[in-house]
């Protein structure tokens, strides 16, 4: 398929309400969509670099410059039949995988639609609905985060995954677990402690929590895998694996027994189903994870995660978690079992509303071929 014309759209989408990490907080999301158009057919992708270099180095304007002045030039006008042939091409720039995963995307999408199958097909999906978790954000005090816990599963959701950082765990989880003893709970740090904090972590045993996920640095591998050896509770990698490769040292050294694959993070579709495959024949579980995107990029990752070994709950939740009004149609939502329907339709299988996405654009630029 030649790609005759790429569009790069700048957007920022309002988040119901801000969301707060052990490291940042986000109030609006930017993103890329991009775009790719070849045979009459238009394919969407969405590149979740954001607005600092807060969760990876990667931010809306690297990945514009990188894919504006490396990555386009590289592909348009090329024929493309493979993903595959998409990644070779892009081999010769290094890093960079969250704006290499928007492109990608888009060329699922397309050779999806070409094909006139599913995205979930193409993957090599199996499920008919995946799972949802929700992921809690820190709030201002334990109360608050109680109702807010609440109120989740009233509205459905079986698994909660609530961010930690020093000051906002033990008595959090204590709490949390002593109102909610049997519920399905995980912790998630984005990197907020050190080795040094081994005493403390393993304080979280007690808690009985699904997992724990990246306790430690950001590319940290050696000082997880000596974590995993001194906690019960399975520590899950999500920053540190940002290859397949990545993810094949950290089950050498049992640095994780988990992974939370994101294909922005690990350079797209592609080499989120290779870490899947990987984890798979090692018994390892996987589950998507996510990086508030719109319904663009949760069609991509409710594809991924219709693959056989996403076993566990997905940080995959309804449009209206994060939107007022989505850019897609129909929105994703919570059905009555805690899951959320794979779409069936050509490519990601959702409509693109043009006229909201124009709305919410903040700069555009098109290459033709
Ligand atoms: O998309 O529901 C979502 C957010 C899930 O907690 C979530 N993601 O470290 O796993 C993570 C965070 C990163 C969010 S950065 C935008
Ligand atoms: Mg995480």
């Amino acid at each position: 398929m030649k790609l005759e014309a790429i569009e790069l759209r700048q957007i920022t989408m309002e988040l119901i309400e801000p969301f707060e990490t052990s490291g940042w907080r986000e109030t609006v999301r930017p993103c890329i969509i991009v775009a790719i158009h070849s045979d009459g057919l238009t394919g969407y992708g969405e590149c979740v670099a954001g607005a600092g270099p807060w969760y990876s180095y990667e931010t809306v304007e690297t990945a514009w410059h990188v894919l504006k002045d490396f990555i386009i030039p590289a592909v348009l006008g090329k024929d493309l039949t493979s993903v595959e042939a998409l990644q070779a091409m892009l081999k010769p720039i290094r890093g960079h995988p969250m704006a290499k995963a928007g492109i990608e995307a888009a060329l699922w999408d397309v050779l999806a639609q070409a094909k006139n199958i599913s995205v979930a097909k193409l993957l090599g999906g199996t499920k008919d609905r995946i799972e949802s978790g929700i992921s809690i954000g820190i709030y201002k005090d334990i109360p608050t985060l109680l109702d807010v816990i609440e109120e989740r599963r009233a509205q459905g959701y079986r698994r909660i995954k609530l961010k930690i950082k020093p000051g906002w765990d033990l008595e959090v989880l204590r709490a949390v677990r002593q109102r909610f003893p049997d519920m399905a709970l995980m912790a998630d740090a984005n990197a907020a402690y050190t080795i040094a904090d081994l005493s403390h972590l393993r304080q979280l045993d007690e808690f009985g929590l699904m997992m724990l996920e990246q306790p430690l640095d950001y590319d940290d591998l050696i000082d997880h895998s000596r974590l995993q050896r001194e906690l019960k509770t399975p520590i899950c990698l999500d920053e540190s694996i940002k290859t397949p490769d990545d993810a094949r040292k950290a089950l050498d050294i049992r640095a994780c027994t988990i992974i939370n694959i994101k294909p922005g993070r690990v350079g797209g579709l592609l080499n989120a189903k290779k870490i899947h495959d990987l984890c798979q024949e090692r018994g390892v579980p996987v589950w998507c994870g996510g990086m508030l995107e719109t319904g663009i990029g949760r069609a991509a990752n409710v594809a991924l995660a219709s693959l056989p070994n996403f076993v566990l709950p997905n940080d995959i939740s309804a449009s209206a978690r994060y939107w007022k009004e989505d850019i897609i149609e129909p929105p994703f939502v919570l059905e009555h079992d805690g899951t959320i329907k794979v779409p069936t339709g050509p490519g990601l299988g959702v409509r693109v509303v043009r006229e909201r996405l124009e709305r919410v654009t903040q700069r555009y630029q098109i290459f033709r071929a």
